[in-house]
């Protein structure tokens, strides 16, 4: 079964101020259905057409895919990152279970400040995680289309670093992105799902 453009979860003026109308209607109606239509073009006809996304994300990084690694790595980032994100988003209040791990790992504004700054240090295009793994939580940065499931975590929630997730409300000032994005937009109900 070919895969398809999931659709937003809230309207493209939802996000507004930080992130706008414009920046999703380019990001997900173009940039997320190019990695789709090249996702389902690379598949077709090859042993991974049966696979689930997941799946097909680890084994295009076992089998050294650079095409298949970025293009199911992106349709899978992006159709998380989506839900990552709500209006009125943000804030200290975690999820019990989410809220234990958080000071296990050193408390909340490590992690705002790790996280920040994983985003930050990821030089040219790629993702900020936040991810799981032996049962502690792990921030990370990963290139272009690849996603922690490819190297063994479990992904919790994570932010599109590419310029083509900022340029158009912050231009190069990802830091203010990434705050903006951290302190208003993060659907902490949703990272904490995924655990
Ligand atoms: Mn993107």
């Amino acid at each position: 079964m070919a895969f398809s453009l999931p659709d937003l979860p809230y309207s493209y003026d939802a996000l507004a101020p930080y992130m706008s109308a414009e920046t999703l209607q380019v990001h997900h109606d173009k940039h997320h259905q190019t990695y789709v239509d090249n996702l389902n073009k690379l598949v077709a006809g090859t042993r991974y057409e049966q696979l689930p996304l997941d799946e097909i994300c680890k084994a295009a990084y076992t089998d050294k895919n650079p095409a298949l690694i970025n293009n199911a790595g992106q349709h899978w980032n992006h159709s998380n990152f989506w839900t990552w994100m709500t209006p009125g988003g943000g804030g200290r209040k975690l999820p019990a279970e989410l809220e234990r791990l958080v000071v296990a790992f050193g408390g909340f504004d490590r992690l705002r400040t790790d996280f920040i700054a994983a985003g930050l240090s990821q030089f040219g295009s790629g993702w900020a995680w936040l991810s799981l793994r032996g049962g502690k939580l792990e921030v990370s940065r990963t290139s272009n289309g690849e996603n922690p499931l490819m190297l063994g975590s479990k992904p919790l929630l994570g932010v599109d670093v590419w310029e083509h997730s900022y340029y158009i409300d912050y231009r190069n000032a990802r830091h203010k992105y990434l705050e903006a994005w951290f302190d208003n937009l993060v659907k902490w109900d949703e990272v904490a799902a995924k655990l």
